[in-house]
């Protein structure tokens, strides 16, 4: 592979005139206006490296293409022009047709606890030992350009280069899924995506043709209750779960199988947005979690998760009352506890998005000598899917030699040409068995890739199992395991979703699928969505069970007492107090949070001491939901003059309405009392900074009743 990484020195202030080298190229014919011929270079020639075309031919003129005459047609000969526009043209690739906006990192993978009785994959039994990866989180319904916030579910991919072959961890946010059958995949993306016909809505699972298959497809519903809380807004992606979903298999080397989920738990704990700060961000900063992961990284705040397994036999799988092969089942943890065994650190931000986030490619079915699949038929479609998807997105079976897809240990085999070959084989031997070499790759029958092996019995056909009939019980285990916060979330969410629903029947189906969930529920949103009559249960294919309540479901539980990887916004303006600022920034960054100061301009503020403040952002392009927190620092009159600035109401107001801490000092009492803000645990003086930096951790719930309502 030729070395593409090219390192170009930063220019530093010119300190020789600007040439027009546009001019010096072509000094005969030099035509009398040249545009920008160059002449905003600077001249710092003897650092830079040639510009050339692909072949390596340097180039003279990057600003003019060549024409007839100075006012003639452009010239079919400008082969320069043509590389240029034609690579240009073809720049973009197929987006992931779902999961197509993402963001990706580098990072490790680091084992503390060996599972070595229990496979032999070395990267899941050798201690100590740094595996570099790379991870993409994603949204799944949008385009690769749409925000990073719509409510949807997160794709949450890891791609380890083990010394043993890649291993793929292909997950979701959500440990469960709609569906139980790959053959349903294609069905449920067209629903969700923008409806055919119009183009819209982007990202949005809040339409008709959503909520007609799923309202058609009962086995849906655990997911469902599931996208309608909260986990589907996370605050950032280093504060959300990962999970394998399906089971997997751990080989050890007696070659007996162990059942295996995976768990990723983030170091900072959960935590999401509400949903009226989440639609404003979107119009706000669309890019919020991709920015604040390349924030957090470049700061050295480096996003981590520890990696958890659920592991279990045939003979525990055997007593569960769901089958753990359905993929709109999850365990229980206080069925099956995690074993914490290794943590995943991102520490490196892509050089280039496109060549490593665009083109990584994640395949299920990657995996390495100890890790097999088990048959879940969702997974079983998966093995499938993500090799053909790569074909037609990357354009090559030689996708595998992007260096972001390339294995880290050796890779060798017999397979040869196709577009875009990179590599170049020696010697006249590309077959396996052969006698002519003595180097060319073999098998390994011992230490190898085995696939489990497996009596398997049947009538082959179409067929579901009967122990993948039971939709609700899941559903309702988990809607009963969430707090009353939690459960008035949910409650919002399917009222707002379904009332963006044109057809009543839609509707009405979706509230008789609720009354298997929870009665309760279903009076809820019947009301909430003016129904009167509450619509007939479909039939359940199995009985409802009543499962025991999951602690482990709810959200609040899993988030942490910390201001790490958090932003507290401070408003200032002319003639703040530059002693309080002081204090209330050292207090606020000892908490591991980040401090951004906001003022009505950029520059020229004041403090109360003559200094020129520095100030972070404009407050207008700053709006509250870019913050956890907020504290507001100026002085009598200047928060007079804010009163009637909207920009700073709405950020006062917001931070009330979104639940969140708000310290205020004197002197801006007054655009308090006109954001119409009302004392409460989470509004706290300055002058008692303990407080507030305790209030800052979380939001204030009890506020909620007040601001809005539960339905
Ligand atoms: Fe995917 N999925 N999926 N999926 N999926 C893709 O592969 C597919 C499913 C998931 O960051 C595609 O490279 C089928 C479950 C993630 O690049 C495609 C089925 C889970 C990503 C595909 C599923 C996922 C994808 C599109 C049903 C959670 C993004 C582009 C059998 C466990 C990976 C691509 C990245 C991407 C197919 C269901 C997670 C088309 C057929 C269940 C995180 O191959």
């Amino acid at each position: 592979m030729p070395n593409t990484k090219t390192s170009i020195p930063i220019p530093k202030a010119p300190t020789e005139a600007v040439t027009n080298r546009a001019t010096d190229s072509n000094k005969k014919n030099a035509p009398t206006f040249v545009g920008n011929g160059g002449e905003l270079h600077q001249t710092v020639e003897k650092k830079h490296p040639s510009l050339t075309t692909n072949q390596g031919l340097v180039i003279a003129d990057n600003q003019n293409s060549l024409k007839a005459n100075a006012t003639g047609p452009t010239l079919l000969e400008d082969f320069i022009l043509r590389e240029k526009i034609t690579h240009f043209d073809h720049e973009r690739i197929p987006e992931r047709i779902v999961h197509a906006r993402g963001t990706g990192a580098h990072g490790y993978f680091e084992l503390t606890h060996s599972l070595e009785k229990y496979t032999t994959a070395k990267i899941l039994t050798k201690s100590a030992v740094q595996t570099p990866l790379f991870a993409r989180f994603s949204t799944v319904a949008g385009g690769s350009g749409s925000a990073d916030t719509p409510r949807d579910v997160r794709g949450f991919s890891v791609k380890f280069y083990t010394s043993e072959g890649n291993w793929d961890l292909v997950g979701n946010n959500i440990p469960v899924f709609f569906i139980q059958d790959a053959i349903k995949f294609p069905d449920l993306v067209h629903a969700v995506k923008m409806e055919p016909d119009r183009g819209f809505p982007q990202a949005a699972t809040a339409h008709d043709t959503f909520w007609d298959f799923i309202s058609l497809t009962p086995e849906a519903m655990h997911m469902v209750m599931w996208i309608m809380s909260d986990r589907t807004l996370p605050r950032s992606l280093s504060m959300m779960e990962g999970f394998g979903v399906h089971s997997f298999r751990l080989i050890n080397q007696e070659g007996d199988s162990t059942f295996v989920k995976f768990h990723w738990r983030p170091k900072l704990g959960l935590q999401s947005t509400i949903w009226d700060e989440t639609v404003k961000i979107a119009g706000a900063d669309p890019d919020f979690h991709r920015r604040d992961m390349f924030n957090a990284i470049n700061a050295g705040h480096f996003p981590e998760w520890e990696l958890a397994v659920q592991l279990f036999t045939q003979e525990q799988a055997d007593q569960f009352p769901f089958d753990h092969l359905d993929a709109t089942k999850l365990i229980p943890e206080e069925l099956i506890p995690l074993q914490f065994i290794g943590r995943m650190v991102l520490n490196r931000w892509p050089d280039n998005f496109f060549a490593e986030t665009e083109q990584v490619a994640f395949c299920p079915s990657h995996v390495v000598p100890g890790i097999d699949f088990s048959n879940d038929p969702l997974l079983q479609g998966r093995l499938f899917s993500y090799l053909d998807t790569q074909l037609s997105r990357l354009g090559s079976p030689n996708f595998h030699q992007i260096p972001v897809n390339a294995a880290k240990c050796p890779f060798a085999n017999h397979q040869r040409d196709g577009h875009m070959q990179m590599s170049q084989p020696k010697g006249r031997v590309s077959y396996e068995p052969n006698s002519l070499s003595l180097t060319s790759p073999r098998e390994q029958p011992v230490a190898g890739f085995k696939s489990m092996s497996e009596q398997l019995v049947g009538d082959k056909g179409r067929i579901r199992p009967e122990s993948f009939a039971d939709h609700y019980s899941q559903a309702r285990q988990f809607y009963l395991s969430q707090n009353k916060y939690e459960q008035s979330h949910i409650a919002s969410a399917l009222v707002f979703e379904l009332s963006k629903v044109e057809h009543p029947h839609i509707r009405e189906a979706m509230v008789g699928h609720l009354r298997h969930i929870d009665a309760d529920l279903a009076a809820r949103i019947a009301s909430g969505l003016g129904i009167k009559n509450l619509p007939q249960a479909p039939k359940s294919s199995a009985p409802v069970q009543d499962f025991a309540i999951s602690p482990a479901l709810g959200l609040m539980n899993k988030m942490k007492d910390t201001l790490a990887g958090r932003v507290v916004g401070i408003l200032i303006a002319d003639g703040s107090d530059a002693e309080t600022l002081q204090k209330v920034k050292q207090a606020i960054m000892k908490e591991g949070a980040i401090c951004k100061t906001l003022a009505p301009k950029i520059n020229g503020i004041y403090l109360s001491d003559a200094t020129a403040a520095k100030i972070d952002g404009q407050l207008a392009g700053s709006p509250l939901v870019m913050f956890d927190a907020i504290v507001v620092i100026l002085s009598e009159q200047s928060s007079k003059n804010l009163e009637k600035n909207m920009a700073a109401t709405e950020f006062v107001r917001d931070a009330y309405n979104h639940l969140k801490a708000i310290a205020f000092d004197a002197g801006s009492k007054s655009l308090l009392d006109k954001a119409g803000i009302k004392k409460d645990a989470g509004i706290v003086a300055t002058t008692k900074l303990k407080e507030f930096l305790t209030a800052a951790k979380i939001r204030q719930w009890s506020r909620e009743e007040l601001v809005s309502p539960s339905i």
